[in-house]
């Protein structure tokens, strides 16, 4: 099947420079997707955009050129709730990628085991209203209630300014929940302001609550320096991840986000992103629970 992408769309950037930060042994990459390819895997029908292709051959050289070990593959809302592009990743890995998984409430006991085998470790829920069209909560918190049966955790995708009125669906997830880009926190504002405050209390009354430290290229306003620069890249990002990181030490995760969907303005270089991380984490100690102790305790338990 061809598929035409969204127009506007910015093609994953194909020349990443090496990273001059060297990641620690055993680094994982948790949070990147994979679209397609559409010719195998066709896009749903739901979907809200139309991708660029981007293999899991792909995102496994960019996991090697940047010195990751491991990948966590987020279920992308342009494959809706079709998660065999994802599980065919999984399942080329070599052991070396888990999954997070979108699914409805049809889903069947041997459809999850079958995800399990693979590597599955989570489900999404997804709140924001470009991506996805509205889910009843009964429904997510009826999938909720059997995925931690198997252990799995849920991963929640929202905007700052819709926190509060989803707080109390939240924290009643029987899960550890892991929340993406930081709930998306508006970067022009105070890091002190009421509304990250309002996020900072959410992980800081819910020891059940992580956060994805990632996606500085897309929440920042001040934008990454030129592609040589030695000013640091996403700079109005950093006192907020920071914060996170160093609050919550053993909660935090970091992910490249790659291949960066619906950015519009300009496609990051996916070498200057990792050398975000000592601007978030700033000794090595953080460095290694952001990016190996943390991320193997939630999806590689049984090796850490
Ligand atoms: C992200 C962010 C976005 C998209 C998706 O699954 C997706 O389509 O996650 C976005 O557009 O903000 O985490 O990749």
């Amino acid at each position: 099947m061809e598929f035409q992408k969204t127009p506007g769309w910015l093609d994953w950037y194909a020349g990443p420079s090496k990273p001059r930060f060297k990641l620690p042994a055993g680094a994982v990459d948790a949070h990147c997707h994979v679209f397609g390819p559409g010719a195998e895997f066709p896009y749903a029908a739901e979907r809200k955009y139309t991708p660029c292709d981007a293999s899991r051959r792909q995102l496994f050289a960019l996991r090697d050129h940047l010195g990751f070990a491991r990948n966590v593959i987020v279920q992308a809302t342009c494959h809706g709730a079709d998660n065999r592009a994802m599980v065919d990743a999984l399942e080329h890995s070599d052991g070396k990628a888990r999954g997070i998984a979108t699914v409805r409430r049809d889903v069947s006991d041997a459809e999850f085991k079958a995800m399990h085998e693979a590597g599955v470790r989570g489900v999404r829920f997804n709140f924001v209203k470009r991506l996805v069209d509205f889910t009843p909560k009964n429904e997510l918190t009826e999938i909720a209630g059997r995925i931690a049966k198997l252990g799995w955790h849920v991963v929640i995708y929202f905007e700052q300014a819709d926190l509060a009125e989803l707080w109390d669906f939240f924290t009643a997830l029987p899960t550890i929940i892991v929340v993406d880009h930081m709930g998306r926190p508006d970067v022009s504002k105070s890091v002190e302001g009421p509304e990250f405050e309002l996020f900072v209390k959410f992980m800081g009354q819910h020891a059940n609550v992580w956060s994805k430290v990632s996606c500085p290229e897309r929440l920042s306003v001040s934008g990454p320096p030129a592609r040589n620069g030695e000013q640091n890249p996403y700079r109005d990002v950093i006192p907020f991840a920071r914060r996170i990181v160093e609050t919550f030490p053993d909660r935090v995760l970091w992910g490249t986000d790659w291949p960066h969907p619906n950015l519009r303005d300009h496609m990051p270089d996916d070498g200057l992103l990792v050398d975000f991380i000592p601007h978030i984490a700033a000794t090595p100690e953080l460095q290694r629970k952001l990016l190996v102790d943390n991320p193997m305790r939630l999806y590689w338990r049984e090796k850490s």
